[in-house]
């Protein structure tokens, strides 16, 4: 399904969120996701007013923010339906299934209740995505296992990352719709007729190679074009820009030029 457009691709999908994910690709033209790692809500909803308008995601930690309230989440929330983006909360839940509910539902932050999409490790097995699933498939939530990590090093290689997409495959697709990855790990021998995955990639810098601590770059078109990526994930390519406010706009602009070329180069149509 690499090699269709993301607007065909929304008749494999009966989950609420993939189909949007999907719509506002097509419609923005865009297949950028923000990261927006700041370490205040304040400075995180300056960056998404900036660049919302080239995003179809903007993705949070939302335990970095020193200053996180509820105030925060009505905000973030309302500027994804104007500037129309999605929210996707990397959590990256590691527990087991009974725990992992609560996080998801509860505590400071009530995940659930504002974002779209949100992402779990694989290896406590499949009771993390039916603990998750209890809580976010009501309400038309969406989740992402991690099939592999951008960072050096990263165990979630070879048989892990096939066991990972075995496992999304056996709880079917109306809760997990895709995998946080480097590759398509749903690679065409895998994939079953009328399926179909949203891979997305972080780990994507147009300058540098990589960070101190282990994170390593590739540019837009090696993901979508090479590797196979429907989403790129940017963060201090963009929010780390020098230059002001305006150079953050112009740089999640040039993402977004970027990314949109590498996907229309992978349907030919160059
Ligand atoms: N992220 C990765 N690699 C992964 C999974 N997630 O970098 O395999 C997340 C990080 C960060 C963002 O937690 O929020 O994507 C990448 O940020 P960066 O562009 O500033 O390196």
């Amino acid at each position: 399904t690499t090699l269709i457009p993301y607007s065909e691709r929304i008749k494999f999908h009966t989950n609420p969120t993939a189909i949007k994910i999907l719509e506002i690709m097509d419609r923005k033209k865009t297949n950028l996701a923000v990261s927006v790692d700041v370490n205040t809500a304040k400075e995180a909803l300056e960056v998404v007013r900036r660049v919302g308008a080239s995003v179809c995601m903007v993705k949070t930690h939302c335990d970095i923010f020193e200053d996180f309230t509820p105030a925060f989440i009505e905000e973030l929330v309302r500027l994804s339906k104007e500037l129309d983006f999605i929210i996707f909360e990397d959590r990256k839940f590691a527990d087991i299934g009974n725990t992992v509910s609560l996080q998801y539902s509860s505590g400071v932050h009530k995940i659930a209740s504002w974002a779209d999409l949100t992402n779990a490790h694989s290896v406590p097995g499949p009771g993390i995505i039916a603990g998750l699933a209890k809580v976010g498939q009501p309400l038309g939530r969406g989740l992402l296992l991690l099939g592999e990590m951008s960072s050096a090093g990263s165990l979630a290689v070879g048989g892990y990352t096939e066991q990972t997409f075995k496992m999304a495959q056996d709880a079917g697709r109306e809760f997990v719709i895709g995998f946080i990855a480097q590759n398509r790990v749903d690679h065409v021998d895998k994939i079953k007729e009328g399926e179909d995955y949203l891979i997305m990639s972080p780990g994507v810098g147009l300058g540098k190679k990589g960070d101190s601590l282990g994170q390593q770059y590739r540019t837009p078109r090696e993901c979508v074009v090479d590797s196979g990526a429907d989403v790129i994930i940017v963060g201090r390519g963009i929010y780390g820009v020098e230059g002001g406010e305006q150079a953050v706009r112009d740089e999640a602009e040039r993402y977004r030029q970027e990314g949109w070329k590498a996907y229309e180069e992978r349907l030919g149509r160059k």
